[in-house]
């Protein structure tokens, strides 16, 4: 298992998060310095540290991420103007938080990611 991060402590609600979501399996709150209107991690309950963790086992957690983002986009009523998804890994990612999250980032363009 994962060392635990600080996400653990928002899933358990015990420190402050604008959580928009949460399930048996995932749990999603706004981004602390939010890089568009709408940007929203959404994380396993499950610890995973990285992308390189993720394991047969994760796969119905990690699914989930991705419907409760499809759910998420439509209650920011983003979902139709489009958004972006990214999961960032290790130091070249620019991963910070060493538990997987999803960014959910959308309410304005985005430009091209590979600029
Ligand atoms: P990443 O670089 O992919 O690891 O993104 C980590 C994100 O987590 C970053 O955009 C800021 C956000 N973040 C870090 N600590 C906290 C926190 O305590 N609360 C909230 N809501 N977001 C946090």
């Amino acid at each position: 298992m994962a060392a635990e991060t600080i996400f653990s402590k928002i899933i358990r609600r015990e420190i402050p998060a604008d959580i928009v979501y949460q399930d048996e399996l995932v749990t999603a709150f706004r981004d602390i310095s939010p890089r568009a209107p709408t940007h929203i991690l959404i994380i396993p309950n499950v610890e995973i540290a990285t992308s390189n963790d993720v394991l047969p086992e994760h796969e119905a957690a990690l699914g989930r991420l991705f419907t409760a983002a499809a759910k998420i986009a439509r209650q920011e009523g983003i979902a139709e103007n489009g958004y972006r998804l990214i999961v960032n890994c290790n130091e070249h990612g620019g991963q910070e938080v060493y538990h997987i999250h999803m960014h959910l980032l959308g309410g304005r363009p985005l430009g091209p990611i590979l600029a």
